[in-house]
């Protein structure tokens, strides 16, 4: 996140780090983006984020990802779906979301409600453009990679404005939506895609994007993109979709 801030233990209760390591070794996870904790058992991230041969698991509950805190759950991942039409072209990357089911680790629990973790709100209504939402994660500043999970203030832009020649013109499709800062400064970036853009109604915050690509980060007019996912939620969620689901 560039631009952004440090935040508390509960602040983003439905942030996730998601960490891979190469199948078969026994090394340490890294974290590699963001996601979005759906329910207790399932999670949203990029598509991009997903590699053969990897083995992942979750990070839910903690700030810092660089230490163990009290807060943390840790999570294996048993089954990943990435969207069946994700695909990456020099100009943007299409259907860019993916649904990870989580290990049951305490019956029927994966991860569990608690002060720090919590699932989001899926989307009821789109918000306007000029609605000042949330992006937040553990990926590149200005500096350096964040071990502090940070957030940023962001606007929703119009897709007429995103769609003209200045942004992203043809390359933007039906499901994406962008949202940033244009006069630069405040971005996603590196390490934060997979991750939540999410916006407050009436106290409660609902994801409204998971953060995708752009043309790098924070230079003046230039935004990012996220995946709307409402289509491939209401496929995979049925009933469950327009509701915020409670863990326990
Ligand atoms: C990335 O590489 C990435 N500034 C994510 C978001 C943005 C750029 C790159 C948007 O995952």
């Amino acid at each position: 996140i560039h631009g952004g801030s440090k935040v508390f233990p509960g602040a983003h209760p439905w942030q996730v780090s998601l960490q891979e390591r190469d199948k078969g070794s026994s090394g340490g996870f890294g974290h590699i983006c963001g996601g979005i904790l759906l329910s207790s058992c399932s999670v949203l991230t990029a598509g991009h984020c997903i590699s053969p041969n990897k083995e992942y698991q979750v990070v839910v509950g903690g700030v810092n990802i660089l230490r163990q805190e009290e807060m943390d759950q840790t999570i294996p991942v048993l089954d990943v779906t990435v969207h069946e039409n994700y695909r990456a072209t020099p100009s943007a990357v299409y259907n860019d979301i993916a649904l990870l089911k989580l290990k049951v680790t305490d019956s029927p629990y994966c991860a569990k409600e608690t002060r720090f973790v919590k699932a989001a709100c899926l989307p009821q209504q789109p918000f306007p453009a000029g609605k000042e939402c949330v992006i937040s994660g553990w990926g590149a500043t200005e500096k350096n990679y964040s071990p502090q999970l940070l957030n940023a203030r962001v606007f929703l832009i119009s897709e007429e404005r995103c769609k003209s020649p200045q942004i992203y013109g043809s390359a933007l499709d039906q499901s994406m939506l962008c949202a940033g800062v244009l006069q630069g400064g405040v971005d996603s970036c590196q390490g934060d895609s997979g991750g939540p853009l999410v916006c407050e109604k009436d106290g409660s915050y609902f994801i409204t994007g998971v953060v995708s690509w752009g043309h790098g980060c924070a230079f003046l007019n230039h935004l990012f993109a996220c995946e709307m996912m409402s289509k491939f939620i209401d496929r995979h969620f049925k009933k469950m979709a327009h509701t915020c689901p409670e863990l326990q």
